[in-house]
């Protein structure tokens, strides 16, 4: 087959058949061709014609049935994908394609998955319905912070920190992504410690807390300390899912651990970011819910990270849509957020989204405990419909974070 064999703008997509949709840009006035070379290599074509194909081999040819400018659409065979397998769908779709010389730029925009591939992955445990629950949180969003500084603070002050962030009013603290087991600050002793505080803040404030611990590693000490966090009866755990990969996930998923995971996507933005060569946020959206995470940073639009608020309001529809019966997944708005933001990011996300402020809290002049209280404060003013400069007139840590940072 031919790269132009690739192309049949008369075919209509079956329900069985995977659809992408690329941003396709060529160097030369050969945007068709150029189309069919992205068909061929992600299916079962190569640079030339070889005398080994077989008329059934081209059952499985992907069919490019829609060029309108540079938006391509392509149609996949389900059958060219094993079920149950992201790498293998990605290998495909997301692979060879994007270095291919004769393609000046590529961005993989979506891929609309067909149910019976859907049905052979896991989905979320708990989603947006069972992290509620777990949180006892119904009508507002889940507040949370990030240890700050990133890493190097030693255990015993890392503890503290999250006891100070909980006290002050913090549902959630996070560890960093960059927080593993280092030599100063391993990840044993750093749960055992942390969740003394965690409970010590709960029995003084009367409010479930939950301690999101990062386990990024290699995948067989990532499903060990799974397992230890689970014995703790800890109820979360995060993980960079970028880094560790999608086959780690899958195993980590496949554990079915009686624990809520959180996807923090560091290093997304290496493709992410350029809206006319690599592989759009919501895709990436789209897997981790597929995979089974159960809620994903999806950028804060105010903050001090790129995305645009199309492109998170695109990141959270995704994740809430029907898909299947998977469950919605919890959005996380976080980078660069401070109190002041509050009402606006309110506005926008609602009310099921996690707020996470990392600078914002610790940031805070009066220190950490001020800081969760202020952003508690700008909740409550935001929940009484007052402004948060009037209310900041009676609560001082407002009042200093507003002074800090504005709104
Ligand atoms: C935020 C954060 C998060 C970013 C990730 C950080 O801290 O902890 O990792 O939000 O970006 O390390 O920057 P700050 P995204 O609140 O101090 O900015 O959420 O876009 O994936
Ligand atoms: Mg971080």
């Amino acid at each position: 087959m031919k790269y132009l064999d690739y192309i049949d703008l008369n075919y209509k997509p079956s329900k069985e058949d995977l659809v992408c949709e690329f941003f396709l840009e060529s160097f030369e006035k050969n945007l068709e061709e150029v189309a069919g070379s992205v068909a061929a290599e992600s299916s079962i074509g190569t640079w030339t014609e070889t005398t080994t194909i077989k008329p059934y081999v081209k059952k499985l040819a992907a069919r490019v049935f829609e060029i309108k400018g540079n938006k391509v659409k392509i149609a996949y065979p389900l059958d060219l994908f094993e079920p149950g397998n992201i790498p293998n769908i990605l290998s495909s779709v997301a692979g060879n394609i994007f270095g291919m010389k004769n393609v000046k730029n590529l961005r993989l925009n979506d891929v609309h998955f067909p149910e019976k591939l859907l049905k052979s992955f896991k989905g979320p445990k708990y989603g947006i319905p069972g992290i509620k629950k777990i949180l006892k949180i119904e009508k507002r969003p889940i507040l949370g912070t990030i240890i700050k500084p990133k890493i190097g603070l030693k255990t015993e002050d890392h503890a503290k920190v999250a006891y100070e962030a909980w006290v002050g009013g913090m549902d959630i603290v996070k560890d960093d992504e960059n927080l593993s087991s280092q030599k100063f600050n391993k990840f044993e002793n750093r749960l055992r410690k942390t969740m003394k505080m965690k409970e010590k803040a709960e029995k003084e404030t009367g409010e479930k807390k939950i301690y999101m611990i990062n386990i990024t590693s290699e995948t067989k000490e990532m499903l060990r300390r799974a397992k230890i966090v689970e014995s703790f009866g800890n109820e979360y755990i995060m993980v960079d899912v970028i880094t560790t990969g999608w086959s780690a996930l899958q195993t980590l998923r496949n554990e079915d651990f009686d624990l809520v995971m959180h996807a923090h996507r560091a290093g997304h933005a290496a493709f992410t970011k350029n809206t006319k060569h690599g592989i759009a946020m919501k895709v990436i959206a789209k897997l981790v819910r597929i995979i089974g995470l159960d809620q994903l940073h999806v950028g804060s639009i105010f903050g001090k990270m790129f995305e645009t608020r199309k492109e998170v309001l695109e990141n959270c529809k995704v994740l809430k849509e029907k898909m299947l019966n998977f469950k919605p997944v919890m959005p996380v708005a976080s980078g660069g957020l401070h109190p002041g933001l509050i009402p606006k990011l309110i506005e926008i996300f609602g009310n099921d989204v996690v707020l996470q402020f990392g600078g914002g809290c610790h940031g805070h002049p009066k220190g950490t405990k001020a800081g969760a209280m202020a952003i508690r404060q700008a909740l409550e003013a935001y929940e009484k419909g007052i402004s948060l400069k009037e209310y900041a007139k009676y609560h001082d840590e407002l009042k200093i974070a507003l002074e800090e940072w504005g709104e």
